[in-house]
């Protein structure tokens, strides 16, 4: 018989997710008939935009032909798509502010922050926001980089967690925090919505640059900032590019959830200890694990990138971020405490005192919706429960008038 891997042993939990979806269906089994609402998972709902989906057809056809066909992207032509696909990115997304050949195109932030974690391996030290995105924990867990699950702690012993709370407005205070090798910092913060302003991160860069610390920046919902004031991309910080990393896709802001498309941007500055580039290892990684993006997907992230492609994703931005709103008003009217910065599309909603696994468990049997239970986030996430905005717009109607006829 094979030994199961100890790490594996330690994940506490099922991944957050499933665990949520186990037990809508678990539910469903026992109500059948009962219409629920989803706005658990961060699942986008509208279908994509014409000129993404032409771009889809075109090539899914040209693959059909002699001379439209490519396979991996040692070939010239697969080669030239991916360093327009770069291009691209470089100019219409970071203005100039990274270069094409910084950027690592994939099939999406998960999977790279998973990729990452085997780069860095386990012999480092690592600080996540609490609550955060569970895949920095978990994925932290499986290569063995955490130690053991400490019950008092509610957490892990070798990880640093970072609380973010309504205190600090989900922001942590850096002259608390030890040094640790990595810093996973994600801003539009998920679940939280909190967006860290410019001076914060600088604050947090200078934290990184004076410890000789890796801040691994995920900017998977940057497009939501409305707020011009706010950055979208941790490389607007002087000094960031000596420290940092950032991780980014398509998944919401183009609704590439299924088609899968991110990538990484690694700056040339950013060095190991021996001053050898983490951009090169990154690339090597990238070559062992991973074998490119669909080339299908590429032509339609190429797309989405374009003046077109921008413009019809805004559109979609903007009908999930009305959702948003519509959600944060009617958690307002019921009297429910909940944050939302106008720049996330996610709601934080908050029930002092109570389990954020009863509230979920509430909204889901008594109102029939689906939420993320906070805790599932993390330690400090008990006694929250996270609200997505996305969602068909008559759903998240019906809804909110479903939510604001609880009685908590
Ligand atoms: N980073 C953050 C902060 C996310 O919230 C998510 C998805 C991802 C990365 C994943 O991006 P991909 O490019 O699609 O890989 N979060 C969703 C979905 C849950 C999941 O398991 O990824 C959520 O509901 O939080």
């Amino acid at each position: 018989m094979v030994k199961r891997n100890k790490n594996i042993e330690k994940l506490k939990a099922g991944y957050l997710f499933p665990e949520i979806g186990r037990r809508k269906r678990e539910f469903l089994a026992k109500n059948p008939g009962i219409k629920l609402i989803s706005l658990g998972i961060g699942n986008t709902t509208e279908p994509l935009t014409p000129h993404v989906v032409d771009a889809l057809v075109k090539y899914s056809k040209s693959l059909g032909t002699k001379e439209g066909y490519t396979g991996y992207d040692d070939d010239q032509k697969a080669q030239d798509f991916l360093l327009e696909l770069k291009t691209r990115i470089s100019k219409n997304w970071y203005n100039g502010l990274v270069g094409a050949d910084e950027i690592v195109c994939s099939d999406g932030a998960k999977p790279d922050c998973g990729r990452l974690q085997v780069l860095f391996g386990n012999d480092v030290t690592i600080a996540v926001q609490d609550p955060a995105y569970p895949v920095y924990v978990d994925g932290s867990v499986i290569i063995g980089a955490t130690g053991e699950y400490n019950e008092k702690k509610q957490g892990f012993d070798k990880l640093i967690y970072m609380p973010c709370t309504p205190e600090n407005n989900f922001l942590p205070d850096l002259s608390k925090l030890p040094r640790t090798d990595l810093i996973y910092f994600c801003s539009p913060n998920n679940p939280t919505g909190a967006v860290a302003t410019k001076e914060q991160l600088k604050e947090l860069v200078d934290f990184a640059l004076k410890n000789k610390s890796i801040i691994i920046f995920d900017a998977a919902y940057s497009a939501f900032i409305n707020d011009k004031k706010l950055p979208k991309s941790i490389f607007e910080i002087k000094g960031a590019r000596e420290c940092s990393i950032e991780i980014n896709s398509l998944s919401k802001p183009a609704g590439f959830t299924g088609v899968r498309f991110g990538w990484t941007v690694v700056p040339k500055e950013l060095k190991f200890d021996d001053g050898s580039p983490v951009l090169s290892d990154w690339k090597r990684i990238m070559g062992t694990l991973f074998n490119g993006s669909s080339n299908i997907v590429q032509q339609g992230a190429l797309a989405a990138f374009d003046k077109i492609g921008i413009k019809e994703m805004q559109g979609m931005i903007d009908y999930y971020m009305e959702n948003a709103r519509l959600i944060k008003q009617g958690l307002d009217a019921a009297g429910i405490k909940s944050y939302w910065t106008g720049n996330s599309p996610y709601i934080w909603a908050h029930f002092p005192g109570k389990d954020s696994w009863d509230v979920f468990s509430k909204i889901l049997e008594e109102g029939h919706v689906v939420t993320t239970p906070g805790a599932g986030f993390g330690p400090a996430g008990q006694g929250f429960v996270r609200f997505s905005a996305f969602g068909h717009r008559e759903d998240i109607v019906e809804a909110v008038e479903r939510v604001k006829k609880l009685k908590f």
